[in-house]
């Protein structure tokens, strides 16, 4: 055997998983498509709910986020109507959010992972996951066998292919164009902006670099955004003439974004389990992907130490039902997060039916507390 457990991937699941594993002592190996580099680098995430934040600071992982991670309690919503804030520290359960770029995370959990004694091969990529025999095949022809496959090569990795899942599934009909922009944020709050034009968002990563969202048609090509038009754009969505000009600087990063979500039932079989993006794919309108990675990672690290130290399987023979209750619960709030950011554009009958619904759950977001509480226990939990 080369290990007990092999992990597909090197992102925030595998990485969490692997540490965890490596804190009980059981043998592990990471297999990731990438260079260290490129995984080290790669912007995504950057919004850590309070659940998140825990799971890596009682396994020892989160000393880079609690030097370097900045607290967040605030989001606002603009549109016709005027500006309101939601400051979620007060209402719910009263959680924060930790912003810290996942590629900063991730490198933290990389050099842990090598710390515990933990092997990744990188510049490796899985081809084939066998169930039943806990192998995987890589792309120069080799096998690795082990005990336990653990699946957490995102939403485009092979191991899923592994487990004859059904695929549930929803096209939300709309797309995102992500920017990164070398610039620092302009607003203290994450702002979500609803205009004709279509939604714009705004949330800050660090002091240098703030990440927005611009919604484009479907099928639109990247590269024929300007900074100049993209720029231009959000200045309009985001209503800078009332509100405030944004601090602009070059766009470092711009990739479009179709907002799709699916969900894997069941996430296991035989040997093979998924953790992460490769057992659920949720839209990014909530910022909920990290955290369901990690969510995953401590409930898929918890079953297989008590397995493979004790000799118990009730945990890893009951983990997809644990797991996908609280994915679905996220899916549950992300969807409505998609209907309260966006609607049709026209002014046929469905189209303004469709912006007068989304006014309504605008105002009562803006106007009750006990819809504030709801929203702000949603948007943090897990
Ligand atoms: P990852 O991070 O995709 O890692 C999977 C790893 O597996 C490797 N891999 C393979 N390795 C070997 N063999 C193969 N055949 C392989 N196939 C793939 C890949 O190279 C990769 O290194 O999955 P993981 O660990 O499940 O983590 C999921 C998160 O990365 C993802 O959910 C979030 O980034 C989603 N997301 C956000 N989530 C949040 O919680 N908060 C946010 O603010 C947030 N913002 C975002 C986001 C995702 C975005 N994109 C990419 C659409 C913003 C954006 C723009």
């Amino acid at each position: 055997l080369t290990a007990d457990v092999l992990i597909c991937g090197a992102g925030p699941a595998g990485l969490v998983l692997g540490n965890m594993l490596r804190a009980d002592g059981i043998r592990c190996l990471i297999v990731e498509r990438q260079s260290r580099a490129h995984v080290e680098q790669r912007a995504r995430a950057g919004f850590l709910a309070e659940n998140s934040v825990r799971i890596l600071t009682e396994n020892g992982l989160a000393e880079g986020l609690h030097a370097n991670g900045k607290r967040h309690d605030t989001c606002a919503f603009r549109g016709d109507h005027g500006e309101f804030e939601l400051k979620y520290s007060e209402l719910g359960r009263g959680e924060v959010h930790t912003v810290y770029p996942q590629q900063d995370l991730v490198r933290d959990l990389i050099a842990q992972f090598i710390d515990r004694g933990g092997e990744i091969r990188f510049d490796t990529t899985v081809v084939k996951v066998d169930p039943h025999d806990a192998v995987l095949v890589l792309d120069d022809g080799t096998t690795l066998s082990g005990r336990f496959v653990a699946g957490c090569d995102g939403q485009h990795g092979v191991s899923r292919q592994a487990v004859p899942a059904k695929v549930l599934q929803r096209d939300h009909g709309v797309t995102w164009l992500a920017l990164l922009a070398e610039a620092p944020p302009s607003m203290a709050a994450v702002t979500y902006a609803i205009h004709p034009n279509g939604f714009a968002g705004h949330m800050a990563r660090t002091q240098k670099i703030t990440r927005y969202y611009l919604q484009v048609p479907q099928g639109t090509d990247a590269t024929t955004w300007s900074d100049e038009k993209v720029w231009a754009e959000l200045h309009t969505r985001l209503r800078a003439h009332q509100y405030g000009s944004l601090k602009t600087g070059m766009i470092i990063e711009r990739r479009v974004v179709d907002m799709t979500s699916h969900v894997l039932e069941p996430i296991q079989h035989g040997c093979v389990f998924l953790a992460g993006d490769s057992a659920s794919l949720i839209s990014p309108s909530a910022a909920k992907g990290a955290n369901l990675a990690l969510m995953a990672a401590e409930v898929l690290a918890k079953a297989l130490a008590r397995q493979i130290n004790s000799g118990d399987s009730q945990r890893l023979t009951h983990y997809s039902a644990a797991v996908l209750p609280r994915i679905w619960r996220a899916q549950e709030f992300s969807h409505w997060m998609i209907n309260l950011l966006h609607s049709p554009a026209g002014d046929d009958g469905h189209a303004l039916f469709m912006r007068s619904l989304q006014r309504a759950r605008l105002e009562s977001l803006r106007d009750n507390r006990a819809h504030q509480d709801y929203f702000a226990e949603n948007y943090i939990g897990i």
